[in-house]
C-alpha cells in the first residue's frame, strides 16, 4: 500500500465535515479567518523574502557589519543566510562519473546541477576534492591548492563554481588541516632532516627520549599514533592513518600558509569550510599522559588543546572575517559544556559545529561500532537532541544530520529498511531534519531513500576504516564474524555507495567499472523513478523543503519537546510570532499514539508522509506529520 502523501486534500475532507451546522455564520467566520491567515502569511512572506533579498544581495556584496546583515530580533535570532539554508552535502567520488573511469569527478557533479537546484536546496558541500594520494578517500591532502587528478582540473572545478552560482547555488569546501598527507611536500621535506625548515610543520619525538607517551589512532591497524620514522630516528604524530601525518598548529608559519591557502579558495568565490576534525588541531607539545579525567575518551581528550580557541579566533581575523562567508566545525569530541565556545558569535570563531553524540547512540560502549542488539532508545534520541537544541536556543545556531560519508545510510540506521518501511521511515526521519530549529545538512542519496548495501565479505568494502580495524581484530584473533555482521550496519561505505540515477547498469553513475559496488536495489530506488512519482522519497524531499523555506517559525520557531518519555513517538512543537507548529514522528512499525495536550482535529495538516494524517494523534506506522494551529 504506498501512502500518497498528505497535502491540501486530506485538510479539505476534515473541513468538509465542519459544514453541517449553521452554515452562513460558520462560512463567514471561516472566511474572515482565511483572510487573517492570508494576511498573516503574506506578512510573513514579504518579510522573508525581504530577509532573502537582503541575504541574496549580501551574498554578491563585500560583507556588511554584522548589524545590518541580521537584524537582531527580539528573541536573539539574528538572521543569517546559514542559519536559513538548507546544506546538500556530495560525495565526489561516488555521485556522478563523467569519463568513464568509474570514478565519480567534477564534470559530473556539473552535469548534475540542474537537478541540484530542482531540491531547493541552498548549499552545497564538497567533500575533499583536492590533490590525495586517496589513502583515505581525500582526507589526506598532498597539495591545498591542487584538484585531485581523479575528480579533474582546476579548470572543470571553476565551471562547478560558475554553474553553482549562476543557480544561486552555494558551495562549501572541506578544510582538512588537522592532517595532510605524508606525501604533501611539507612532510616530504619535514621527515628529511631534524633541521629542515618544514621539520616544525608536524609534531615529531626524537626516539632517543624513548617512547612518547601513547595517543591513540581511529585507523592504525594497531590503534597507535606514533610512527617511528628511521631517517631522523624520530616518533611522528598522526591520529588518524599512518600516511595523515597531524600538522603543528604550534607553529605560527604553518598557521598563516592555511589562512592564505583559505583566502585563495575565498577569493575564487567559494563560500565556506566545513572544518574536518579541527577541535583537534592544538596539541599539548610536551605530550603527557592522557589525565585520568577523560576516562579513555581520545576525542575529549584530542578535543581540549590548549590553543584551539586562540588559533580559530585568528583565523577568523586573518581569512573568515574578510568574506560573506559559512564556517561548521566537525565537533568531534566536542560537548554540550564547551560547544558555544565554538561558535558563539560574540567569540568571533566559526558559525555552525556538529555533533557526534546523537550518531553515537545504539552502539556497544567502547566497540568498534557494534550496534547494540537493542536497537537504540528513542527516549535517548529524544533527550540528545533536545538538549542540543538548549544549547543554542539563545546564542550560536546549531545543525542536525543523521547521515554522511562517515555514517551509514540513516534510514537503515534510524528507520527501517525492510520493503514496506523503507520509503516511509526515509520520509520520516527528513521530516525531523527539517522541522528541527538548525540548519539541516542532509546527505546526497538520503532524498532517494538510500539504503545500506552490507556487504557479507570483507573484499567487498573500499575504506580504511573498515580494512584496518577488520586487520586489527584479525590480528588480535578477535571475532571477525561479529564484526562484519557488525559493519552490515555501522560501515562507512554503506554511506558512499554510489548515487542511483536510473535502471541503465551501474544506477547511470558510470558507463565503466564503479569504484565501490551499487546497491542493486537501484532498479526501483532511483531519480528517474521517483522524478515524476507524487509520492516518492525525492518529491516528498522536494516538498518539506520548500515548507521550511516558507515559514521562519520551521527555522527560528522555539523548540519544546512533548510527551518526552513516549518510547515510541517523537512530539515537539515550534512557535513563533504567534504561530504553533506540532511535529508527530512515529518510530515503530506499529500504531502509536501521542500524548501532547494537543487536540489536533483543530489543526491544518502542512505535510505529512500518509494520505490523510492522523485526525487524532493515533499514528500509522513511521508516520509523520506536521500541523499548525490558529
Ligand atoms: O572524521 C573524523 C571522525 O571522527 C571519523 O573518524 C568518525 O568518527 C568515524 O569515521 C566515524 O566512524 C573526519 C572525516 O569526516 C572522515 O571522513 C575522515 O576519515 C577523518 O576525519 C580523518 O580526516
Ligand atoms: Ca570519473
Amino acid at each position: 500500500m504506498k501512502a500518497k502523501d498528505t497535502g491540501q486534500e486530506a485538510e479539505s475532507s476534515r473541513q468538509g465535515a465542519n459544514l453541517i451546522f449553521n452554515s452562513d455564520a460558520i462560512r463567514e467566520r471561516l472566511i474572515m479567518r482565511k483572510f487573517l491567515i492570508a494576511l498573516a502569511t503574506l506578512g510573513e512572506l514579504l518579510c522573508v523574502t525581504a530577509c532573502r533579498v537582503e541575504n541574496r544581495k549580501a551574498a554578491n556584496e563585500p560583507a556588511q557589519p554584522a548589524a545590518v546583515a541580521g537584524e537582531a530580533r527580539a528573541d536573539g535570532n539574528a538572521r543569517k543566510w546559514w542559519k536559513e539554508a538548507v546544506v546538500y552535502q556530495i560525495y565526489p567520488r561516488s555521485f556522478k562519473d563523467s569519463n568513464g573511469d568509474g570514478i565519480g569527478d567534477l564534470r559530473g557533479i556539473t552535469s548534475k546541477l540542474d537537478y541540484l537546484k530542482s531540491l531547493g536546496v541552498d548549499v552545497i558541500w564538497l567533500n575533499p576534492v583536492f590533490s590525495s594520494p586517496n589513502d583515505d578517500n581525500g582526507y589526506d591532502i598532498s597539495d591545498y591548492r591542487g584538484i585531485m587528478k581523479e575528480f579533474g582540473t582546476m579548470q572543470d572545478f571553476d565551471a562547478l563554481l560558475k554553474g553553482m552560482h549562476d543557480r544561486n547555488l552555494k558551495l562549501v569546501m572541506d578544510l582538512v588541516v588537522n592532517h595532510s598527507s605524508d606525501e604533501h611536500e611539507w612532510f616530504k621535506q619535514s621527515r628529511s632532516s631534524r633541521d629542515n625548515p618544514y621539520r616544525d610543520y608536524y609534531h615529531w619525538w626524537p626516539a632517543e627520549k624513548g617512547k612518547p607517551a601513547p595517543r591513540r589512532s581511529f585507523f592504525d591497524v594497531n590503534g597507535d599514533a606514533w610512527k617511528f620514522d628511521e631517517t631522523t630516528n624520530s616518533y611522528y604524530l598522526h591520529y588518524f592513518s599512518q600516511k595523515q601525518p597531524d600538522l603543528n598548529w604550534e607553529n605560527p608559519k604553518l598557521r598563516e600558509e592555511i589562512y592564505s591557502m583559505m583566502r585563495f579558495w575565498f577569493d575564487k568565490g567559494v563560500d565556506g569550510f566545513r572544518m574536518d576534525v579541527i577541535p583537534f588541531i592544538s596539541k599539548d607539545t610536551t605530550f603527557p599522559e592522557m589525565p585520568a579525567k577523560y576516562k579513555g575518551d581520545w576525542g575529549r581528550f584530542y578535543a581540549n588543546g590548549p590553543y584551539v580557541h586562540k588559533y580559530l579566533q585568528e583565523m577568523n581575523k586573518e581569512a573568515l572575517s574578510k568574506y560573506d562567508v559559512m564556517t561548521v566545525a566537525e565537533g568531534t569530541g566536542v560537548t554540550t559544556a564547551d560547544a558555544l565556545d565554538y561558535v558563539d558569535a560574540d567569540r568571533n570563531e566559526l558559525n555552525m559545529l556538529y555533533h557526534f553524540e546523537g550518531v553515537s547512540l545504539g552502539y556497544l560502549p567502547d566497540s568498534l561500532k557494534i550496534p547494540d542488539p537493542k536497537g537504540y532508545s528513542l527516549v535517548e534520541f529524544k533527550n540528545i537532541y533536545s538538549k542540543w537544541d538548549s544549547v543554542f536556543a539563545d546564542k550560536g545556531w546549531g545543525t542536525i544530520y543523521l547521515g554522511n560519508h562517515d555514517q551509514p545510510r540513516m534510514v537503515t540506521r534510524w528507520g527501517n529498511d525492510a520493503p514496506q518501511w523503507r520509503e516511509l521511515s526515509s520520509k520520516m526521519l527528513t521530516t525531523f531534519l527539517f522541522t528541527m530549529r538548525a540548519t539541516p545538512y542532509y546527505y546526497a542519496g538520503d532524498e532517494l531513500g538510500m539504503n545500506n548495501i552490507k556487504f557479507a565479505r570483507i573484499e567487498d568494502y573500499r575504506d580504511i576504516e573498515s580494512l584496518n580495524w577488520y586487520q586489527q581484530i584479525k590480528n588480535k584473533g578477535g571475532d571477525l564474524r561479529q564484526f562484519l555482521e557488525a559493519q552490515k550496519i555501522a560501515a562507512r561505505d554503506n554511506g558512499r555507495t554510489p548515487f542511483q540515477w536510473d535502471t541503465t547498469a551501474n544506477a547511470g553513475f558510470t558507463t565503466g567499472t564503479p569504484w565501490l559496488k551499487v546497491n542493486p536495489n537501484y532498479t526501483t530506488v532511483n531519480v528517474a523513478a521517483e522524478d515524476n512519482n507524487a509520492n516518492s522519497c525525492l518529491n516528498y524531499f522536494r516538498k518539506i523543503v520548500k515548507l521550511r523555506k516558507d515559514n521562519p517559525v520551521l527555522i527560528y520557531g522555539k523548540y519544546t519537546l512533548l510527551d518526552q518519555d513516549n518510547p515510541d513517538v517523537y512530539a515537539y512543537t515550534r512557535e513563533l510570532d504567534g504561530r504553533k507548529i506540532l511535529v508527530l514522528l512515529n518510530f515503530k512499525d506499529k500504531p502509536v499514539s501521542a500524548k501532547t495536550g494537543l487536540d489536533v482535529s483543530k489543526a491544518k495538516v502542512l505535510l505529512g508522509n500518509y494520505p490523510t494524517a492522523s485526525p487524532n494523534g493515533q499514528l500509522q506506522p513511521y508516520e509523520a506529520a506536521i500541523y499548525e494551529f490558529w
